[in-house]
């Protein structure tokens, strides 16, 4: 809504203002409280995975310093604060035995953040699948997803009703396609079949998840999971190769999930285009009923566009989708769909800021799935920061990127999308995966040799906005 004699964009009271973390981003402890080895503990010491080296075994130490961190959460007025469960290390073998020291740790999170007034919103699998189930074919294998299952009971049993909203899975896109066909994350496989049967198993744990929460802790339970879903375009809207690109992007890259998820079935397209690579045996009778749970909610992370179109077959395949150039292709069954390099301006992750891709994302999915609410469950930008003679970050860049596709949420609300909140990623500098410490998402900083938190302009910002609920512009820093 907009403010009759403001003229400036007003949320609703309830709407959800949050930032979002991960638990291998942040926690570090990697060895410490009976913790498990993660598929990104194996992944990131391999040389050559991430840039120089860098590991989680440290992070930003928030394992320690969680206290200050919520401290922090609560001078920024946060609503409410995503972060994810490391599964390794409260299960450390993924099977078997639960960890009490490990759960201690999430439990006292909780209490800490609903002590200070913030509502948990939790995510169970945030990419650090427990190295002994990779050992027994990871997500290739179903009986991880039947693992899976029976880690989101135990943590329900353990966390109940205090969590405000359960997210099974973040981005089952990056973990089957980027960690099983391009191989840029853990377990870093380059393997087509192995992607798809990944896919599905990632979609049945989710099932097999959110059954189980619900079995412990009943109708009440607010389900979830978060896509990053991929707002695509022709680079000819004329042509219809081109278009046909954007639909096989749109196949493999979105309603490889949202079919199953909300429409109870795998689309035939998708079938069709990797037919060559499997006839989907694996899914068995009875999954797709066990996958399409009630969701409460549906989690929309949003960074950047794409643009394609097909390849002619000659000289490269441009490959400018943003996610790492392993020379093996994350876009499975459609090899010869090329992303070309997107005009600026651009983030320090080299992708495109786009603002008005958010809102015609959320304008489909209200259009497709109208009774189901969104949430933005991550958005920001990396950026160069540095710390100015007066000791702050004057991140303008990160202000203005935050302020735009906020207003395009606004815009979409408008529009009748229903947006239930918003959390920025990140509430910390941490580690950025396959980009190690290179790359800077947080709207606070961190000095990773003192480990010293530092507001940015972006933070002084963003608590403006929460404590009032309406857009402050991007000079009211
Ligand atoms: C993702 C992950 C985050 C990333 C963030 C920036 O969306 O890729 O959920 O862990 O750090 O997106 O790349």
């Amino acid at each position: 809504m907009t403010d009759a004699t403001t003229d400036q964009r007003t949320f609703g009271e309830d709407f959800l203002w949050g930032s979002a973390t991960a638990a291998y981003q942040i926690e570090g402890a990697a060895a410490e409280g009976g913790r498990g080895p993660s598929i990104w503990d194996t992944f990131s010491h391999t040389p050559g995975r991430t840039s120089n080296g860098d590991t989680g075994d440290v992070a930003v130490d928030h394992y320690h310093r969680w206290r200050e961190d919520v401290a922090l959460m609560k001078d920024l007025g946060l609503d409410a604060y995503r972060f994810s469960i490391s599964w390794s290390r409260v299960q450390p073998g993924g099977t078997g035995e639960f960890n009490a020291e490990g759960i201690g740790f999430y439990s006292d999170l909780v209490d800490g953040l609903v002590a200070a007034g913030i509502k948990p919103v939790v995510t169970l699998y945030h990419w650090d699948l427990p190295a002994e189930l990779e050992a027994r074919g990871g997500w290739t294998n179903r009986e991880t997803a039947v693992a899976f299952g029976e880690y989101a009971r135990r943590m329900a049993v353990e966390l109940g009703d205090r969590i405000t909203v359960w997210t099974t899975l973040n981005e089952p896109w990056c973990s089957a396609y980027l960690g099983y066909a391009s191989g840029v994350h853990a377990p870093g496989r380059t393997e087509p079949l192995a992607a798809l049967q990944a896919v599905h198993h990632l979609n049945l744990a989710h099932g097999l998840a959110a059954r189980a929460i619900r079995e412990v802790l009943g109708d009440e339970a607010q389900l979830s999971v978060t896509l990053n879903l991929h707002v695509t375009r022709p680079d000819d809207p004329d042509s219809e190769s081109d278009r046909d690109a954007v639909r096989q992007i749109d196949a493999v890259g979105n309603r490889a999930f949202l079919g199953p998820l909300l429409e109870g079935a795998y689309p035939v397209d998708l079938l069709q285009d990797t037919a060559a690579i499997t006839d989907w045996s694996f899914v068995e009778d009875g999954d797709l009923e066990t996958i399409a749970q009630r969701l409460d909610v549906l989690g929309v992370n949003y960074y950047s566009t794409g643009r394609v179109r097909r390849h002619d077959g000659t000289g490269e395949r441009a490959q400018a989708d943003g996610h790492g150039d392993s020379g093996a292709t994350p876009w499975v069954g459609a090899d010869d769909v090329e992303f070309l390099p997107q005009p600026g301006p651009h983030t320090a992750m080299g992708w495109n800021i786009d603002p008005a891709g958010l809102t015609e994302l959320l304008l489909g999915l209200r259009d497709s799935y109208p009774d189901i609410p969104l949430m933005i469950t991550e958005n920001g930008a990396a950026f160069e920061d540095v710390v100015d003679a007066d000791g702050r970050v004057h991140d303008a860049e990160r202000v203005s990127y935050l302020h735009d596709h906020i207003d395009a949420v606004g815009q979409a609300i408008d529009a009748g999308a229903d947006v239930r909140g918003y959390f920025v990623w990140s509430l910390l500098d941490n580690f950025e995966w396959a980009h190690g410490y290179e790359r800077r998402f947080g709207i606070i900083r961190v000095d990773y040799g003192t480990q010293e938190r530092l507001w940015k302009d972006s933070a002084r910002w963003y608590q403006r906005l929460v404590a009032a609920s309406v857009l402050p512009e991007v000079t009211q820093v």
